[in-house]
């Protein structure tokens, strides 16, 4: 018998247009769909996965790039168990954004146990369009502490490893710093989306809040 644990939250940033809504339709209907419409505010979808034998739900937001929509991200990520740092292969600036961008707002703004993806995406494009050497970004991730991985949205490739990668690191920090128990897989009335204080707040953040 496999023991369910609530959901971990995970946000996906990153600039408009690198895959970030793709990666998230293959996660839950495992095809690409180029005719995805873009991104208003976030869309949400849960994925259920097996981790050493445990059935984890993964509560995934999948946050608008574009900057009109920045002032709202926080909402998503806040709380986050873990965040996927998504920039395209073939565009140097989605790459230079997360150092300039993304890195710097969720430093300011969140706990730092969070666990870390970063994701070069269209991997597919690799013959005729890369230009951010999977070097350089590996070594970007190496001093996030973060996994790397590059993906394609349109062949699939590794992107269930986006997920599976990060849920077990999620777990390894939780246990490192004692954080995960097993919750009734049914989420308490009234729990979404509180503020909460002191130990109840960081008690929330080993729960799916979304
Ligand atoms: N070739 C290729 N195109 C992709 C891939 N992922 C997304 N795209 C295309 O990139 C564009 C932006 O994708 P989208 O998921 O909306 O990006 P988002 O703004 O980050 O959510 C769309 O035209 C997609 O069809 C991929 O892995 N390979
Ligand atoms: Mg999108």
């Amino acid at each position: 018998m496999s023991i369910k644990r609530e959901g971990y939250k995970i946000c996906l940033l990153g600039n408009t247009g690198v895959g970030k809504s793709c990666i998230a339709h293959w996660l839950k209907h495992d095809e690409f769909d180029e005719k995805l419409d873009n991104t208003i505010g976030a869309a949400y979808l849960e994925k259920e996965l097996s981790v050493n034998g445990e059935t984890v739900k993964m509560c995934i937001w999948d946050t608008a790039g574009a900057e009109r929509f920045r002032a709202l991200t926080p909402l998503y990520y806040r709380g986050a168990d873990g965040i996927v740092l998504v920039y395209d292969i073939t565009d140097e600036t989605s790459f230079q954004s997360l150092r300039t961008e993304w890195i710097p707002t969720i430093r300011m703004r969140t706990d730092t146990n969070m666990a870390l993806v970063v994701v070069g995406n269209k991997l597919d494009l690799e013959e005729t369009g890369r230009v951010v050497p999977s070097d350089e970004a590996r070594g970007y991730a190496d001093l996030l502490n973060a996994i790397f991985l590059e993906t394609s949205a349109k062949t699939g490739e590794n992107v269930e490893r986006i997920i599976a990668q990060l849920a077990t690191k999620i777990r390894e920090t939780k246990q490192a710093s004692n954080e995960d128990v097993i919750h009734n897989p049914t989420r308490p009335k009234n729990s979404d989306n509180q503020e909460t204080s002191g130990q109840n707040r960081r008690r929330s953040h080993s729960k799916c809040t979304c």
